[in-house]
């Protein structure tokens, strides 16, 4: 067998070339996309590889008189089959087996017959079958095709080089950061890399920084060591999260809301924070589900409900809302769960809104977990942000050592967090928001930055 391989803009450009090379009975073993030149493998030119073969041992050439008519048919089926492989070069690897049984079968099948027994007209061929050339809009269907193809590879390469540039910018300015980084005091790098760890977002960072060289020449220090450094970083975040102390549940507040993503915890914030407000503050607590997404969800606030002794209603529409605060209106302070959604879609997030009705004054929480990605946390609190809702329940402190989503929810959106949760213990585990605990937490162990 002799195999060739091509390098060509598009798979028909190969087909003359096998054909003079190896022959009318070559076949194309596999075709795929392949990247040329370029720098540090980007920017290369988009190519296509052919392989083609041709097996030498095929000796069953027809009597030279049916050759006129055999080689007529055959040219016939190699034109359909460019179709075939014109479609196919469009897709990034072709399996070597198909291609090769779609060009023999195209080879080697005979022309079909018409279909005598159904009475209905043959339906349109679809946009990617063979294109036989001898129909009369072939000629236009394979143009058609061809610029679809180009397009469509014209929108890929666009995309590609676009994310190319991106990430070559994104590498310089990394590069550029450690190069800045490098002529930084050890104390300087071990903040940087600290707030790093903690998972604060790149602008915060560099605003922190800043901010704490700012101080720092401002107080003369021109040798800082860690102390230094920590006393001007305390100073740079406490005033930065000045008022952002979680003053709990307002004493005139009625209902509370939560809402937030699946499982971050809403429920079981909810009964640990009635049973703060029942033993601690001895107010007169009641529960409203509209959570009757799933069976359990019920259950679950119930038997928190029975434990405390505080009545629970269950909503399933809005309009049912009113009912349960007539039916809870001995109470002083009631605790609304919900639904856990995907909050990233603004359809949730509007429809839970309309739940959040309530006679009296009222308070939302959103709830997050900590252990969730930054990237998602912020979409839900964007979301929630447009509907007013400004107070949060950081749940899961327990399960992660990162928090720097606090500091950055903080800043973005202004989200107030109210209580942090760091546990499962109801009803132990969840303590309003401190900043200088926070802050602590965040630049770690003195000696850590
Ligand atoms: N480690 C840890 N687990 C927690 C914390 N808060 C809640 N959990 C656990 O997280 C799981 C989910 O808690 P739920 O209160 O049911 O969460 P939810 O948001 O109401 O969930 P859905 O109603 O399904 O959306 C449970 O196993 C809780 O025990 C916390 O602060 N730390
Ligand atoms: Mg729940």
């Amino acid at each position: 067998m002799k195999v060739k391989r091509y390098v060509v803009n598009a798979v028909p450009d190969a087909l003359p070339m096998i054909r003079s090379d190896l022959g009318a009975d070559a076949v194309i073993l596999g075709t795929k996309v392949i990247r040329v030149g370029g720098f540090l493998g980007m920017f290369g030119k988009k190519k296509m590889e052919v392989i083609a073969a041709i097996d030498n041992n095929s000796t069953a050439k027809p009597p030279p008189a049916a050759r006129p008519q055999m080689a007529q048919h055959k040219q016939a089926s190699v034109n359909a089959a460019i179709g075939t492989i014109t479609a196919l070069g469009s897709q990034q690897t072709t399996s070597r087996n198909s291609a090769a049984a779609q060009y023999a079968n195209a080879v080697q099948k005979p022309a079909a017959k018409p279909a005598s027994l159904s009475p209905r007209p043959a339906p349109p061929p679809p946009d990617d079958s063979p294109i036989d050339l001898q129909k009369p809009q072939a000629e236009e269907r394979l143009n058609e095709r061809a610029f679809k193809e180009k397009q469509d590879e014209a929108a890929a390469i666009s995309n590609e080089v676009m994310d190319e540039l991106k990430d070559m910018k994104q590498w310089i300015v990394k590069m550029s950061k450690q190069q800045e980084l490098k002529s930084w005091p050890e104390p300087l790098q071990n903040l940087y890399n600290r707030l790093n760890d903690q998972e604060v977002e790149g602008v915060w960072i560099d605003k922190c920084m800043s901010a704490v060289q700012e101080l720092l020449k401002e107080q003369q220090v021109t040798e800082p060591n860690a102390g230094t450094v920590r006393a001007a970083a305390v100073q740079t975040l406490g005033k930065w999260l000045q008022g952002y102390d979680g003053a709990g549940i307002h004493p005139s507040t009625r209902v509370v809301h939560f809402v937030g993503p699946t499982g971050v915890g809403k429920t079981t914030s909810i009964a640990k924070l009635a049973a703060e407000q029942t033993l601690k503050a001895g107010r007169k607590v009641g529960f409203i589900t509209s959570d009757t997404y799933r069976i359990a969800a019920v259950d679950q606030l119930r038997t928190y409900a029975t434990i405390l002794n505080v009545p629970l209603e269950v909503v399933f529409s809005p309009a049912e809302v009113v009912r349960a605060f007539t039916q809870l209106q001995d109470r002083e302070l009631i605790f609304m769960d919900t639904a856990g959604r995907n909050f990233r879609n603004e359809l949730y997030v509007s429809e839970v809104n309309s739940l959040l009705q309530s006679s009296g004054q009222s308070e939302t929480f959103l709830v997050l977990s900590l252990t969730g990605k930054y990237k998602d946390m912020s979409a839900v609190a964007e979301n929630f942000a447009k509907y007013g809702v400004q107070s949060a329940v950081f749940t899961k402190q327990d399960e992660t050592s990162a928090y720097g989503a606090i500091l950055n929810l903080i800043m973005e959106y202004g989200l107030k967090p109210a209580y942090l949760a760091h546990g499962q213990t109801v009803p132990d585990d969840i303590t309003p928001f401190r900043t200088d605990r926070y802050i602590e937490q965040l630049l770690g162990a003195s000696g850590n930055e």
